[in-house]
């Protein structure tokens, strides 16, 4: 039987060079947008929200959502959360729906709208996503998040993380999944201290985030697989 094929961009800016019809769509932003929302729906927060912008997710307060996000990683004014996986595992005791905003995560997702499926990814739940994809017999589209249009080093070495688990059931069909592969097939005994050096990790080291980063940096502590459906981020049953 023919195999899937797998791509990966490594911005949204980039997508356009996508063909998303029919397929399965999957947005990494590993520090930490993506993270965040594996991590709540992990920990039981009902649903996820997605807005790209700050007056319209606020305005979901009024509907009895938590307020999330973050611009330039620094938590907006008003907001009850952050951007830390942390505050969104302690926001599902509350038992309520989140509303977020961030800076590259929910524009990701957004640029991927035309996709049959859009799931979301990042290492908290590498396992679940990897054995879901690979029973879907779809190509799939991988969107990195990036930072601000350029390429970041975490998003792309979890879509190797994608690329190497998915190569009995996927064909990587371009250079960027395969240099993505690459990268992970040489880091991944290291992931936390890889995460450590990348520059968004420095440009988030005044915001008290080392351990937000260190949790980005563990694998499979959950199980779920989000998906986006009718503008809400739910686990996949
Ligand atoms: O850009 C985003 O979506 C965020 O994940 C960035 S930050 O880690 O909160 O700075």
């Amino acid at each position: 039987m023919k195999k899937a094929s797998i791509s990966c961009i490594y911005t949204p800016e980039l997508i356009h060079q996508a063909q998303l019809e029919g397929k399965i769509a999957v947005v990494i932003d590993i520090l930490r947008a993506t993270s965040c929302m594996v991590a709540g729906l992990g920990a039981g927060v009902p649903a996820i929200r997605p807005f790209l912008e700050v007056a319209t997710c606020r305005s979901f307060r009024d509907q009895g959502y938590l307020l999330a996000g973050e611009r330039n990683g620094e938590k907006l004014e008003g907001f009850d959360l952050g951007n830390s996986p942390l505050e969104y595992e302690s926001a599902a005791a509350s038992g309520k729906k989140i509303a977020v905003t961030t800076t590259n995560g929910t524009r990701s997702l957004a640029a991927v709208a035309a996709a049959d499926q859009i799931l979301v990814g990042a290492f908290l739940n590498q396992s679940a996503l990897i054995e879901y994809l690979a029973n879907q017999s779809k190509d799939i589209v991988i969107l990195c998040a990036g930072w601000k249009g350029t390429v970041n080093a975490e998003d792309t070495l979890f879509a190797g993380a994608l690329v190497h688990g998915l190569q009995s059931t996927h064909t990587a069909q371009d250079d960027a999944s395969l240099m993505a592969k690459l990268l992970y097939q040489s880091q991944k005994g290291s992931i936390a201290a890889f995460l450590s050096s990348t520059s968004h990790a420095k440009r988030l080291s005044g915001l008290n985030s080392d351990l937000d980063i260190e949790l980005c940096g563990s694998q499979d502590k959950y199980s779920v697989v989000p998906i986006l459906i009718e503008d809400e981020i739910v686990r996949k049953d």
